[in-house]
């Protein structure tokens, strides 16, 4: 789709306002017919690799544009759509001078009955102090590109911007008898169609919602606070570099 000002003057309200904005119908078909083979190559090749995590858990992959399972003509298609003008556009309404980070891949545990479960991306690696700060300091997003339909996300509104009620913390944090894949009042569904988008901040309280053989690409975005989690072997090589129309995004 052509991305239009007003389109993007009201994702970027969104945005600050709830964390979170969905774009129907953003990428044409005929463009996810390009990505699509390339994502499914890549799986492929990752399931080879990680069998073992993926029967025992896994629900998704990373690091899409490195080298390890992807050549140099696979990896230019994957960064045409990474550094393309809507996308450049969207990424540039929603952060302060965007850059890309890396790339995710998910898809359905292989376990039917895995539950899913509630987290803030920080979560893992920052203790409770540096959560709350995170909240007020420099943003990553992920742009959701569903390669086919799928439940979608299920998000809190606000959270980029507010802590968590103490029953939000109990079930991310799975204290006092909760669970992570328990409810949390106040969440929204977004059940998205092949072609929609769904940028969302990583700070946000969210879960992914499992089913129809989803299979989604995940392109991350940070701001310039955050370079120190750049790693070069996501980026583009010269030689790619010199084939894109525009590298806005790439530091
Ligand atoms: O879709 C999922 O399984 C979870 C998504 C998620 O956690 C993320 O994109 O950070």
């Amino acid at each position: 789709m052509e991305v239009t000002q007003s389109d993007l003057h009201a994702a970027a309200a969104a945005y600050q306002e709830f964390g979170y904005v969905c774009l129907p119908k953003f990428f044409s078909q005929t463009m996810l017919d390009k990505i699509e083979p390339v994502v499914r190559a890549f799986h492929d090749r990752w399931l080879e690799d990680n069998h073992a995590f993926y029967k025992s858990h896994a629900v998704n992959s990373s690091g899409l544009t490195a080298d390890t399972y992807l050549n140099k003509a696979e990896r230019q298609t994957l960064f045409t759509l990474i550094g393309c003008d809507s996308m450049t556009k969207l990424a540039s309404a929603l952060l302060r001078r965007p850059v890309y980070m890396n790339s995710q891949l998910f898809f359905d545990p292989y376990n039917p009955h895995q539950k899913n479960y509630w987290h803030r991306d920080g979560q893992y690696h920052l203790s409770i102090e540096e959560q709350q700060a995170a909240l007020h300091g420099p943003d990553v997003i992920h742009v959701r590109i569903p390669l086919a339909d799928e439940p979608g996300l299920e998000l809190v509104p606000k959270s980029h911007k507010q802590w968590d009620s103490e029953q939000a913390l109990d079930v991310r944090l799975e204290r006092n008898g909760r669970s992570k894949s328990d409810s949390i009042p106040g969440s929204v569904a977004l059940p998205l169609k092949r072609g929609d988008v769904l940028a969302f901040s990583a700070n946000m309280l969210h879960r992914g919602l499992y089913g129809n053989q989803r299979f989604a690409l995940d392109i991350l975005f940070c701001e310039p606070e955050m370079h120190s989690f750049l790693n070069d072997v996501h980026q583009p090589c010269a030689e790619i570099r010199a084939t894109l129309e525009c590298l806005a995004v790439f530091p």
